[in-house]
């Protein structure tokens, strides 16, 4: 690729980020105005994103060939890829407990909050609350119930943004029905 269309193309990567940053930025702004709490708000946007997980599943499992994974080591590495995939960042995967059911994702640069900046009378919003959703729900698809929150946020002067992840249980596959 010549210097000139590879320069094309990280200009259109960079439209297209900054574009989704602000999109995002006007869903949260938005549901600001439609809910009368934050912790309304919040809950939104987590129920948004577990909506968009059980679907982005497919599209990921489709993309990636992948096969079952056989515990929360392989789950991590997966959701790492599926970070790059759709935001294109590589978050590290971190602190895990000693029975290996539980991990960080910590997020470096998170293109969700690139331009953002809470006012005060917001400290309890959860700005990325889409991200735990997408998460729950596309894990919930493989069967595997998850908690995940956050542990860190740079948007609240954290050093890094930390999302925690916990397995609580496998999820017995549904039935079809009339079956049992
Ligand atoms: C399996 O065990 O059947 C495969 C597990 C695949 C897990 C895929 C997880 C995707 C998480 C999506 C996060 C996207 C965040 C932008």
């Amino acid at each position: 690729m010549s210097r000139q269309t590879q320069k094309n193309v990280e200009s259109k990567n960079k439209v297209s980020c900054d574009l989704f940053t602000l999109t995002y930025g006007s869903l949260v702004a938005q549901l600001i105005k439609d809910y009368d709490t934050t912790e309304d708000v919040n809950k939104q946007l987590d129920r948004m994103g577990y909506n968009i997980g059980l679907r982005l599943v497919e599209d990921f499992l489709a993309k990636t060939n992948s096969s079952r994974c056989h515990d929360m080591k392989e789950t991590a590495d997966k959701i790492q890829s599926a970070f790059k995939m759709y935001l294109g960042i590589s978050p590290s995967v971190a602190n895990w407990s000693a029975a290996n059911d539980e991990f960080s994702l910590l997020i470096d640069s998170n293109p969700l909050t690139e331009y953002v900046e809470l006012p005060d009378h917001m400290s309890q919003l959860k700005y990325s609350n889409i991200l735990p959703g997408v998460i729950r729900g596309a894990l919930e698809m493989v069967q595997i119930e998850v908690q995940v929150w956050f542990v860190q946020d740079c948007l609240k002067g954290d050093s890094t943004t930390e999302l925690r992840i916990k397995f609580i249980r496998k999820l017995e596959d549904a039935l079809p029905a009339g079956e049992d």
